[in-house]
């Protein structure tokens, strides 16, 4: 499997410039091996990113790539795909980039259900940027924007884009990296929008301020918080509190965005819409 991923790889983008411990790496890993299991060609694919660390994945990955604007990056693919429906469109975002300043694109893409898949990067915080809070900060954790805790509630990403309209949601790890890879390949299978929460770790700007000491130890804290569905349908209330679910969360099958705009058009040609 390590042929896979280099052969989706820039080797002259690397090093890359990820903090050392950073969980954006293993996350391309786990996108390159899934394309590759799927066959797709370099040509038919295109990786689309904003602003961030995460963003800097389109640097190392050797598909077409583009990075847009901050949080436009969902804009920018459904454009693309829109112009150029036969191309296979994945977006990856951070948090900040994808919920925050991205939200209302977020939304509005998971309400049309645009054919992408999205993998949202979840480091808990403006990793680029040394360490602001963003939207889905944990309440009571520690930033540089909150050096008192944070006060505010963090956004449940996966059941915001579900209750937007996504009709494919799923939640991985860093640390169950088999699982992410698995999640990923069905998220760019389905046919409809298609988003994948990543809990990922960020040393440098969340796990430092939040007496988190090592890479390795927020892993563990992945490992040890994370229940898939199918063990959480079997447990107490009590044994899931302070627990996030991983696994396909929420699948649906229900009408595509660029399909529809293509019938729009067809129609247009042959006669007049309503005035
Ligand atoms: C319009 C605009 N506002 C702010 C910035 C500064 N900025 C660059 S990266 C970033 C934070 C990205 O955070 P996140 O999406 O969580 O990604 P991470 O770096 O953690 O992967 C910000 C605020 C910018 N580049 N453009």
């Amino acid at each position: 499997m390590a042929s896979a991923t280099f052969k989706y790889l820039r080797p002259n983008r690397l090093p890359h410039i990820w903090c050392p411990g950073c969980g954006d790496g293993i996350i391309v890993g786990a996108l390159v091996r899934a394309i590759d299991k799927l066959g797709w060609s370099k040509d038919e694919t295109v990786v689309v990113t904003g602003i961030g660390c995460s963003a800097r994945s389109n640097a190392i990955i050797d598909f077409n790539t583009f990075q847009t604007t901050h949080g436009r990056a969902l804009g920018f693919a459904t454009g693309l795909k829109l112009a150029r429906p036969e191309l296979k469109v994945v977006v990856v975002t951070g948090d900040g980039d994808g919920a925050g300043i991205g939200g209302n694109h977020l939304i509005h893409t998971a309400r049309r259900n645009v054919d992408l898949t999205t993998i949202l990067v979840n480091n808990s915080i403006y990793g680029m940027t040394g360490g602001q809070y963003s939207p889905l900060t944990p309440t009571g954790s520690f930033a540089t924007t909150a050096p008192y805790g944070m006060v505010e509630p963090a956004f449940d990403v996966c059941r915001l884009v579900e209750g937007a309209g996504a009709s494919f949601v799923a939640r991985g790890t860093v640390y169950h990296v088999r699982q992410l890879e698995e999640l990923i390949g069905a998220a760019l299978t389905h046919k409809g929008f298609s988003f994948v929460e990543v809990v990922a770790q960020c040393p440098t700007g969340f796990g430092r301020r939040n007496r988190m000491k090592s890479p390795a130890e927020m892993m563990k804290w992945q490992r040890d918080h994370a229940v898939t569905v199918e063990a959480a349908e079997k447990l107490p209330p009590e044994k899931l509190a302070g627990k996030f679910l991983t696994g396909v969360l929420h699948h649906e099958d229900r009408p595509e965005y660029t399909e529809m705009y293509r019938q729009v058009i067809a129609q247009a040609g042959q006669e007049g819409g309503r005035e």
